[in-house]
């Protein structure tokens, strides 16, 4: 396989959905994970007859480090060559006052966005240091840099994201693989039906009067920062729509 190969988390739907077509357009070869089987087997589908790449589906829940441990030590030779590794596969589940806080929600959200962002960059990383390149991008937010009110939980786990980019980073120096984190504001994708399990009107409120960044606007940073010289590191990139200038203060259109 000549051409580059990029691992995404979370491509069922979308910003990694986004940038699995997007790398998929620039002529990338894919594998792309996510739990739910058939919707792994349409983009497979879809994405290997569009555009002619190789796409390898891996259906498992990163929250469990043996599933993880399975799928990617059992990867073929020719696609344990892995140049980027998106880590994109997250979730927000509730805004509830930390007071009325569900315990299952919290261990979801740092099973997901911290622990299995780090089962899936530990496993990876001793390929990447094998084939002496790599590049890691993670998907952080805003919520990074800011607490936003019931936010807590989600809040603390991308401010772990940021750290965990932060040391990645400097551990990783000596193999010169590239540490990217990418921290957007309000995305409209499936994000909010999950936060708010399933009930559209409040999660469709959250985009109301303005219009919010597009998975595929994300996807666009992932695919720049990517893509830049092997000598350069994007080390961060923060987007908002033009109507948001932090997790604090936004505009109507
Ligand atoms: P979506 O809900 O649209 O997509 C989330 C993806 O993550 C799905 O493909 C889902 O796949 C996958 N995923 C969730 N849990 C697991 C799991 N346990 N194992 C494997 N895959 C999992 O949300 P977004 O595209 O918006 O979110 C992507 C990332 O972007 C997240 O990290 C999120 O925190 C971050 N982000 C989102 C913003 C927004 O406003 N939307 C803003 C800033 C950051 P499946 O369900 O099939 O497993
Ligand atoms: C997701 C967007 O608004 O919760 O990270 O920070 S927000």
């Amino acid at each position: 396989m000549n051409k580059k190969t990029v691992f995404i988390t979370g491509a069922t739907a979308g910003i990694g959905k986004a940038t699995a077509v997007l790398f998929a357009q620039h002529g990338w070869n894919i594998i792309i994970t996510g739990r739910r089987a058939e919707r792994l087997a349409e983009l497979t589908t879809h994405l290997q007859t569009t555009y002619s790449i190789n796409v390898l589906p891996l259906c498992f829940d990163i929250q469990n480090y043996k599933q993880c441990q399975e799928q990617i030590e059992g990867l073929a030779p020719a696609w344990q060559q892995i140049d980027v590794l998106v880590n994109n596969a997250g979730l927000a589940l509730g805004r509830d006052y930390f007071q009325d806080g569900q315990i299952e929600d919290w261990d979801t959200m740092i099973d997901t966005n911290v622990k299995g962002l780090l089962y899936i960059s530990r496993l990876i990383t001793p390929l990447m240091i094998q084939h002496k390149k790599g590049h890691i991008i993670n998907i952080s937010s805003i919520a990074a840099k800011q607490t936003y009110a019931r936010g807590h939980v989600y809040c603390a786990t991308k401010h772990a994201v940021e750290a965990l980019s932060r040391g990645m980073r400097i551990d990783l120096l000596n193999h010169k693989i590239r540490v990217t984190s990418i921290n957007p504001g309000a995305v409209e994708t499936e994000f909010s039906i999950v936060r708010y399990k399933g009930d559209m009107e409040k999660a469709n409120k959250v985009y109301e009067g303005f219009t919010p960044l597009t998975a595929e606007d994300v996807a666009d940073t992932v695919l720049y920062a990517a893509t830049r010289p092997p000598h350069v590191n994007i080390n961060e990139i923060e987007l908002t729509c033009t109507t948001q200038a932090s997790a604090y203060y936004s505009i109507k259109d």
